[in-house]
């Protein structure tokens, strides 16, 4: 995986479509944290620790303007995988972008070079090869959304289906 092909797109409900470079994300302020994970299916893998920037400071590093319209995202990735998320959660102050687990690059499988990380939510939630978030009005689901997965994904409040 050559990290210099790769580019990072915000579009939808936000005053201007952008784009980023792999150099210009890593250039945003770097955040480590340690997480634990919560598949659907049932199994945790709890302390995680991974590095990358807060979604936040990726929006703020990018400048985009999401609109005031925006309730949701769909982050989409190199693959046909998709989920949607409140606008809130992809806003939060533990919500991610990574790069690194355990210090190391991100491997493959698990979703390198780049990977959203939404500890709040459901592990399918924690898109792989994620490559940009599209702005939305009204939430639409995504991959696992449409074939029976919760819209939302709690894992506090169990909403594993809908
Ligand atoms: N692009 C993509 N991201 C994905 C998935 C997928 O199939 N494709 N599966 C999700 C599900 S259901 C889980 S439980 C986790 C698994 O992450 P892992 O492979 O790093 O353990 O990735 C999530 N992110
Ligand atoms: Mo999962």
């Amino acid at each position: 995986m050559d990290v210099n092909s790769v580019t990072f797109r915000f579009w939808g409900e936000v005053l201007e479509p952008t784009e980023m470079t792999w150099q210009q994300l890593m250039a945003v302020k770097h955040t480590t944290l340690t997480a634990d994970f919560h598949c659907v299916t049932g199994w945790s893998m709890l302390g995680t620790e991974w590095g990358g920037a807060l979604v936040r400071d990726v929006l703020e590093a990018a400048h985009v303007e999401v609109s005031t319209s925006a309730r949701f995202v769909m982050a989409h990735c190199t693959t046909e995988f998709t989920t949607n998320l409140p606008l809130e959660a992809l806003l939060a102050d533990d919500t991610m972008l990574v790069w690194e687990w355990k210090g190391l690059p991100l491997t493959v499988p698990h979703g390198g070079p780049l990977r959203l990380l939404v500890p709040s939510l459901y592990a399918w939630k924690d898109a792989k090869w994620v490559s940009g978030f599209e702005f939305l009005t009204e939430d639409r689901p995504g991959f696992w959304e449409s074939r029976g997965y919760h819209m939302h994904g709690d894992p506090w409040k169990e909403e594993r289906y809908g």
